[in-house]
């Protein structure tokens, strides 16, 4: 049967094992509490604010982003500063009340993602936020760049290794190859290149952070999941967001961004 059709979903962002990983929460774990500084909201809106948030220092990391892919970048792998972009996304003096609209939380899902720009076809810019104790499944990222600060908290990564089998109907798992943590205020790159990953949220509140891919293949047409156990690939679409520009169920073309 086709798997889930998005990151997003609880079928796809799912709960860490309790048992292969170190990590010590699981999902059936009681509700946690939101941080009390919580900008981050697990509001229901459906409506745009009324007016615009003036321009702070994350519109100015939105905007340096695009224009640092220029008219000619991203479009591609190719070419794309990826040393300029992890600069970028390093230097921003990251603010909460500069991103928080754009970090709706669901602790009933493992993450949410919710897309912030798309850097004129180039990018997909998201803020994820991470339910305690919860991740993502061991995934690739379409042949793309991949960028993440950390905004809040603390993410685990774990990386593996692609089996050259990993088309075959029995193929060999991916072999971990190293678990980093990763704390506020860094930045760290992924691509296909360096293999798979998931990531999760090892503390017991919310985690955010702020991913940037370009080009945006997978938001195109979506990217694979792997089982950690069987190895088996399933391919998933990556174009359903829980938000879009801090609405909840907001479409990308009813927002003007595609
Ligand atoms: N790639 C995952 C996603 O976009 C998040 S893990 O960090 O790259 O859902
Ligand atoms: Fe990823």
């Amino acid at each position: 049967m086709a798997p889930a059709l998005a990151l997003d979903v609880p079928s796809l962002s799912a709960g860490i094992p309790s048992k292969p990983t170190s990590l010590s929460s699981s999902p059936s774990s009681p509700s946690p509490s939101l941080h009390t500084s919580a900008s981050i909201s697990t509001s229901t809106a459906t409506t745009p604010p009324s007016s615009s948030p003036a321009p702070n220092g994350f519109d100015a990391l939105i905007a340096s982003i695009t224009t640092l892919l220029g008219p000619t970048s991203g479009l591609t792998t190719a070419g794309v500063d990826v040393a300029g972009l992890k600069e970028l996304m390093t230097s921003y003096a990251s603010d909460a009340a500069d991103w928080s609209r754009f970090g709706l939380a669901d602790t009933s899902r493992g993450y949410t993602r919710n897309l912030v720009d798309v850097g004129n076809g180039k990018t997909n810019l998201l803020v994820l936020v991470w339910s305690p104790g919860r991740g993502s499944l061991v995934h690739d990222h379409a042949h793309a760049h991949c960028l993440m600060r950390v905004l809040r908290g603390e993410l685990q990564e774990t990386r593996y290794r692609l089996p050259a089998d990993y088309d075959a109907a029995a193929p060999t798992p991916p072999g971990v190859v190293k678990r980093t943590r990763y704390h506020e205020g860094e930045v760290t790159y992924m691509s296909d290149e360096l293999g798979l990953h998931k990531i999760e949220n090892p503390g017991t509140e919310l985690a955010v952070s702020l991913h940037l891919y370009t080009p945006p293949n997978a938001a195109r047409e979506g990217c694979n999941v792997f089982d950690e156990r069987t190895g088996r690939r399933s391919h998933v679409e990556q174009n359903n967001y829980f938000s879009v520009m801090g609405v909840k169920g907001g479409r990308v073309k009813e927002l003007g961004l595609q």
